[in-house]
């Protein structure tokens, strides 16, 4: 089978490469309907969060993934139990997606004993081994190669496991970034580089640092099976994420997917975001994750609004209890603290 790789765009760009949607194959009602419930999911946890951090019981820096939800919620669909995960500093989505526990991950965040790391991680370093999910980085581009290196490990033990590597435009001029996809490439590694091109960098716009904003064209140039989607649908996704999934476990990784989207806040939770364009904020809102994915389960699975509402219900509720589990758990006791520091006295 040829290696040669294959560029596509995503169909509102000007290319005429073919998008990378195979035509509308036959899709199970189930695959809209879990990629609409992952996709609120995310979205109802991180709008409760944010109310949470208003009121002070959320501290330090929180950066909403609010817009971005079908990236997590489409590749991680695409994988298997088996596979790694590596996330970024706006990783709650990633964490979630992979199946996290919800009361874990809000404990963490309201940095209680119970949580993903005893509630001294907070949200930029919530990890989740037993679901392969190797945590997320509040350094840019830091994930890259830790999931370079575990798709490595794979390959030396012999195991047929893919590294979902999530890392975002920033990362993409990093170092890193061309050090690590050369390395999978020149070693065929089971990666897949998903680069979330929300087109910022905290308030610096793709195109005043790149000049050609086009990221998956850096695959290419490593001769890498690249593809620019629509990030914002989660079933464009799951299908990028399922074709790149089968070609990693057909030995024709590593692949780049740069999923198109755009942030719904500032940069983080106190950033208004006024320097972002109005036109494109409201372009984007038009195109929300949650309201493809509802649009998707009533096309595909024949659902009703009653069925979505159901489904909201029942996440909301969830989500109430991992609340109500995170603010009555302890927090890490003085001794606990006291002990740690030792440890570096
Ligand atoms: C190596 C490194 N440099 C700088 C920072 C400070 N910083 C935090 S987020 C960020 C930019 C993030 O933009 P992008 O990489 O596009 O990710 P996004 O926030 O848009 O998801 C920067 C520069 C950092 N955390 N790590
Ligand atoms: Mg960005």
């Amino acid at each position: 089978m040829s290696k040669r790789p294959t560029g596509d765009r995503h169909p509102d760009a000007s290319s005429p490469q073919a998008s990378v949607t195979e035509p509308p194959a036959a899709c199970p009602p189930q695959v809209p309907e879990r990629l609409f419930r992952l996709v609120y999911t995310i979205r109802a946890f991180e709008l409760r969060c944010i109310k949470l951090y208003r009121r002070g019981l959320i501290r330090g820096y929180f950066h909403p993934y609010l817009g971005e939800e079908a990236i997590a919620a489409g590749v991680c669909l695409a994988l298997d139990d088996r596979d790694y995960l590596v996330s970024t500093h706006r990783g709650h989505g990633h964490c979630i997606a992979r199946g996290a526990n919800l009361g874990r991950m809000m404990a963490e965040l309201l940095g209680k004993e119970t949580g993903y790391c005893g509630g001294r991680g907070g949200s930029m370093h919530i990890a989740d081994f037993a679901r392969g999910n190797l945590g997320a980085n509040g350094i840019v581009g830091g994930g890259i190669p830790i999931g370079v290196g575990a798709a490595l490990g794979a390959r030396i033990r012999g195991e047929d496991r893919v590294a979902a590597i999530f890392h975002s435009d920033g990362a993409a001029n990093n170092g890193v970034f061309t050090e690590s996809l050369n390395l999978a490439a020149i070693w065929d590694l089971s990666a897949i580089f998903v680069l979330e091109n929300n087109q910022y960098a905290v308030t610096t716009p793709l195109e005043s640092v790149s000049r050609d904003p086009n990221l998956y064209k850096r695959g290419l140039a490593y001769g890498v099976e690249s593809w620019q989607i629509d990030g914002n649908d989660a079933l464009e996704v799951f299908r990028a994420g399922q074709r790149a999934t089968a070609l990693c476990r057909h030995g024709r990784g590593p692949v780049l997917i740069e999923a198109m989207t755009f942030r719904q806040m500032g940069h983080h939770v106190n950033d208004p975001g006024s320097y972002m364009p109005a036109e494109k904020v409201s372009h984007y809102r038009s195109r929300d994750p949650v309201d493809l994915a509802a649009g998707n389960v009533m096309r595909l699975a024949g659902a009703t609004k009653d069925y979505l509402d159901g489904v909201k219900r029942e996440v909301d509720a969830e989500i109430e209890a991992a609340v109500a589990y995170a603010v009555a758990s302890a927090s890490p006791s003085i001794d606990a603290f006291i002990e740690a520091t030792r440890l570096y006295s």
